[in-house]
């Protein structure tokens, strides 16, 4: 039968929802959801997944050649995934439908400066409404490191789940010992959100992403779940090749919400089973009209807290907020301009890095951020 894991009331809104996700391919954040399966959580809040191991991110600062700058590298990308794809079953019970964020959205966060790993902060930005696109940037300065990245979903309908191609790439840049820079272009995994059946949507990934360094070290990794014959969910299996080579130099599998080996030394190579650290952020009160928190407060409350008229309410104030300005702006002749990034068309160090591993890499276009972000501010603490 239909949501074994759906509350009776909403049963049927949940099968019609499955309908149309059938016939709506694109994008799916403008669908809508039966409450049971709503987030009280906005999609610009996801960048934080990329840094809640902040001593794993600042470790890459410390290695001393390209080999072990890219398998740090590595490990701290493999030991983002269990954040990325399975926290919000772990959280909310199953994966949910996050809030859609409006254009100019922002998120901003910190993890503080502990036992010499650096002060890493986050900067977020919502730089396209429809279709969703999210820029964000990360920094360590004291420890030379910098993400940039925009994240954005194409979806289709197969097989009963929803594939979730990911659009977007992002770009690491080291400060490396001895001066210079080393790039490192990081793509992103295909999604399968199985369980939809019975109400109790969960993550598979699938397929490869790569992280091609600029000196000329890559990591292959591959995905696997669990299968019609068995074996587990969440496996992986990365291969490190060296500049020039397609010979695997080094070989890492296991389970990325768990733990994986390194198979030259059969020692452990990630083990994300101890505590994560969640981004810092202001109080509500201290924050801007325009940080994703205080903006979806009202919406996110009557979430948490069951009462859905109040959150549709609060929602559509939002939504027609949006759809006014947009309408002025129109009248103007003006468009919203952007706070903390530059829409480019193509990204030279996509291309750059995508030709060292790709046959014919596509252009893909980036944000790059404008380094005006609340920490950057002379006055922005440093610890
Ligand atoms: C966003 C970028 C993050 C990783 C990530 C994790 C979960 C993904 C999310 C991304 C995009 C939006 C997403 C979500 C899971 C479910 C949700 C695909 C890729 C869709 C829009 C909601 C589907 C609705 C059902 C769950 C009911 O780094």
């Amino acid at each position: 039968e239909v949501g074994e894991a759906v509350p009776a009331a909403q049963k049927s809104s949940w099968a019609s929802f499955l309908k149309s996700i059938g016939s709506v391919s694109g994008d799916l954040s403008s669908l809508t959801a039966p409450p049971f399966i709503l987030s009280p959580i906005s999609l610009t809040e996801f960048p934080a997944y990329w840094c809640e191991r902040p001593e794993l991110f600042a470790a890459i600062a410390e290695a001393q050649t390209d080999e072990d700058r890219s398998i740090a590298v590595l490990r701290w990308f493999i030991s983002t995934l269990k954040g990325q794809y399975t926290s919000r079953n772990e959280k909310l019970g199953s994966e949910k439908k996050p809030l859609n964020p409006v254009l100019g959205e922002l998120f901003y966060g910190y993890w503080p400066d502990i036992d010499g790993r650096g002060r890493t902060n986050l900067v977020v930005e919502q730089v396209s409404h429809h279709p969703p696109i999210t820029a964000y940037y990360i920094d360590n300065t004291s420890k030379g490191l910098a993400l940039q990245g925009h994240s954005a979903q194409k979806t289709s309908f197969s097989g009963g789940s929803i594939i979730v191609k990911q659009i977007g790439h992002a770009i690491l840049t080291v400060d490396i010992p001895g001066g210079g820079k080393e790039e490192f272009l990081i793509t992103l995994p295909r999604l399968r959100i199985d369980g939809l059946w019975y109400g109790s949507p969960y993550i598979e990934l699938t397929e490869s992403s790569y992280i091609q360094s600029s000196t000329g070290w890559l990591s292959a990794i591959e995905y696997k779940g669990k299968g019609y014959f068995g074996g587990k969910s969440h496996q992986y299996k990365a291969v490190l090749t060296p500049p020039g080579s397609n010979n695997a130099h080094r070989t890492f599998e296991g389970l990325w919400h768990t733990t994986s080996k390194d198979l030259k030394t059969g020692g452990i190579f990630h083990d994300v089973q101890g505590p994560k650290e969640e981004v810092t952020v202001a109080l509500i009160d201290d924050m801007d009209d325009w940080e994703s928190r205080k903006l979806w407060r009202y919406v996110a409350k009557g979430i948490r807290e069951g009462d859905f008229e109040t959150a549709s309410r609060e929602k559509s104030k939002i939504e027609n907020e949006q759809r006014q300005r947009r309408k002025d702006e129109l009248a103007a002749g003006i468009t919203w301009p952007l706070k903390h990034f530059e829409h480019i068309e193509s990204d030279p160090v996509y291309e750059r890095l995508g030709r060292l591993f790709r046959a014919n890499p596509s252009m893909e276009d980036a944000y790059v951020y404008k380094g005006n972000g609340p920490y950057d501010q002379p006055d922005a603490p440093t610890a």
